[in-house]
């Protein structure tokens, strides 16, 4: 069998300057609080499932094109044999951050390693297993954003003092 060169998918022209894509719909709940971390800021994102082994032409159209449609930053979730961000990170030059989704076999250990095993030369930047790691891909856009938007800058400041005032206001323990 051969891998068709497309399977016509074309993505749209956006205003997006994140792109969130998973390997499966499975994910999307994992994926959730990048999200909404993304929505807090205010940074306007797309989200998507892309699969590296089921639908490999969409991948390589969404990483081909992700820079010409705007895309700024691209986090990627995939769980266990998980080629999503590397492979989306060979094909764009764009900053991809990985999240590893927990997978039921290995719990995500094997999501985590496919991830931040890179070859030197290709970077993803991997987060933590889980939705922790995707809330953090989300800040990490968002910081990675903030080095040239005045706004997005302000509004990664004020969530950051605001959970430190969460923090301090709820020290004491029964
Ligand atoms: C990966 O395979 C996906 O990222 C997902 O985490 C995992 C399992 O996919 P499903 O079989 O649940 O669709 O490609």
């Amino acid at each position: 069998m051969t891998t068709p060169e497309t399977d016509g998918t074309q993505f749209p022209a956006t205003d997006a300057v994140v792109g969130v894509i998973m390997g499966s719909k499975n994910d999307w709940e994992t994926m959730r609080p990048a999200c909404e971390i993304l929505d807090a800021l205010g940074i306007r994102h797309e989200r998507t499932v892309v699969s590296a082994h089921r639908t490999p032409a969409r991948m390589f159209a969404y990483a081909q094109s992700a820079r010409q449609r705007g895309l700024k930053v691209i986090i990627a979730g995939a769980g266990g044999a998980a080629h999503l961000p590397g492979m989306v990170a060979s094909e764009t030059s764009l900053p991809v951050i990985g999240v590893p989704v927990q997978s039921r076999a290995l719990q995500g250990l094997d999501s985590l390693l496919s991830i931040v095993q890179m070859p030197g030369g290709i970077p993803v930047a991997t987060m933590s297993i889980g939705a922790s790691g995707a809330k953090n891909a989300g800040l990490m856009a968002a910081r990675m954003l903030a080095i040239s938007d005045q706004a997005v800058r302000e509004a990664l400041e004020a969530f950051i003092q605001q959970q430190t005032q969460q923090v301090l206001a709820a020290t004491e323990l029964e």
